[in-house]
C-alpha cells in the first residue's frame, strides 16, 4: 500500500496549525537536502532549539515556530532533509505534501553553498511546484574555506528567484532572509521561476495531459507540474490531490448550511 497524506500524518498537523493559538500573517516552509542547515536557519528566525547536528536525517517531523517581522507573525515549518519531492520515501512525502497541501505562503530551499549542484535538483522540483520560491545558500564560511565562489547574481538570473546567501550558525544573512521573505510572503516581490524545458515529444505529451488534468485541479494546483508527476507514473499524487479536493468541498458543503442555518433562524 502506498503513501497517503493520512498516513504521514500531514492532515493532523494542518489542523493543528490552523488551530495554533498564535494567527499567521503567513506560513512558510524551510525545505532542503538533509544537513544543510535547516533546523540552524529555523532556529536563527524564530529563536526555538529544534535538534541540530552533524549527521543526516535529523529533523524526521515538522516542527513549527513563529517570528515577528514588521509587525507581522510569521510560521516557519521545519521539514524533513529530501534530496528530491519524488514521494519515494516517507520523509519525501511529508515534504512534498506539505508544499502541495499545507499551501505555504513561500517556501525556502536552504541549500549547501559546497555542494550546490546536488542541492540544485530539489530547488528546480520546488520551483516547479510554486514559483514563491527563495533560495538561501547555506554554509557560505565552508565554501570560502574550500576556496570556492559562487556568482549569486548570476544564480538568481538563470533561475528567476530570490538567492540569497547565509552562514546560519552564525546568524549571518538571516537578516537579509527575513526581508525576501516579507517581499515574496506578501506579493511585493514575484518569483518568475525558469522552467525546465524538456524534449519536444516530452513537452508534447505534457501539454496534452494538462488539457485533460486543467479543469480537475480547480486553478489549486500547478498543472505542469501534475502532468510532470503523472507522466512519471506517480499515481499518489492524483490520489492525495483528489482527497484534499474532497475535503475542500465537504467544507465548502458545510459551509453553506450552516448559511442556510442562519438564514432560516433569521426568517
Ligand atoms: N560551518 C557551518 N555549519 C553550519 C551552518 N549552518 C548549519 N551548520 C551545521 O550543519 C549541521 C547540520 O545542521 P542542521 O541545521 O541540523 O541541518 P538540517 O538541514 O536541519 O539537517 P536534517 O534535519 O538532517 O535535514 C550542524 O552541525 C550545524 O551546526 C553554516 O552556515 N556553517
Ligand atoms: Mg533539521
Amino acid at each position: 500500500m502506498g503513501l497517503t497524506a493520512q498516513s504521514t500524518g500531514i492532515n493532523a498537523f494542518l489542523e493543528e496549525l490552523k488551530q495554533s493559538s498564535v494567527k499567521a500573517d503567513a506560513v512558510i516552509a524551510l525545505a532542503g537536502n538533509p544537513n544543510t542547515g535547516k533546523s540552524t536557519v529555523f532556529n536563527g528566525l524564530t529563536g526555538l532549539n529544534q535538534h541540530t547536528g552533524n549527521w543526516p536525517g535529523k529533523t524526521v517531523i515538522l516542527a513549527k515556530g513563529n517570528y515577528q517581522h514588521q509587525r507581522k507573525n510569521i510560521t516557519l515549518v521545519d521539514l524533513p532533509g529530501t534530496y528530491s519531492l519524488l514521494a519515494n520515501s516517507a520523509d519525501e512525502q511529508v515534504a512534498r505534501d506539505f508544499i502541495c497541501f499545507g499551501n505555504p505562503d513561500a517556501v525556502v530551499v536552504v541549500a549547501d553553498a559546497t555542494c550546490l549542484e546536488r542541492n540544485l535538483n530539489l530547488s528546480l522540483q520546488v520551483m516547479e511546484i510554486t514559483p514563491r520560491t527563495i533560495l538561501c545558500v547555506n554554509l557560505i564560511d565552508e565554501a570560502r574555506r574550500k576556496k570556492m565562489e559562487i556568482d549569486l547574481a548570476k544564480l538568481e538570473a538563470i533561475l528567476g528567484i530570490p538567492v540569497v546567501p547565509a552562514v546560519a550558525r552564525e546568524k549571518v544573512g538571516l537578516k537579509q532572509l527575513k526581508d525576501v521573505i516579507d517581499k515574496v510572503a506578501f506579493g511585493k516581490k514575484w518569483p518568475q521561476p525558469k522552467s525546465m524545458e524538456y524534449s519536444e515529444t516530452i513537452e508534447a505529451a505534457l501539454a496534452e495531459i494538462q488539457r485533460e488534468v486543467d479543469h480537475l485541479l480547480q486553478g489549486k494546483f500547478n498543472s505542469r507540474w501534475v502532468a510532470l508527476r503523472l507522466l512519471d507514473g506517480d499515481n499518489s499524487i492524483i490520489t492525495e490531490i483528489f482527497h484534499y479536493l474532497q475535503r475542500l468541498e465537504i467544507k465548502k458543503q458545510e459551509y453553506y448550511q450552516e448559511k442556510v442555518k442562519v438564514v432560516e433562524c433569521c426568517e
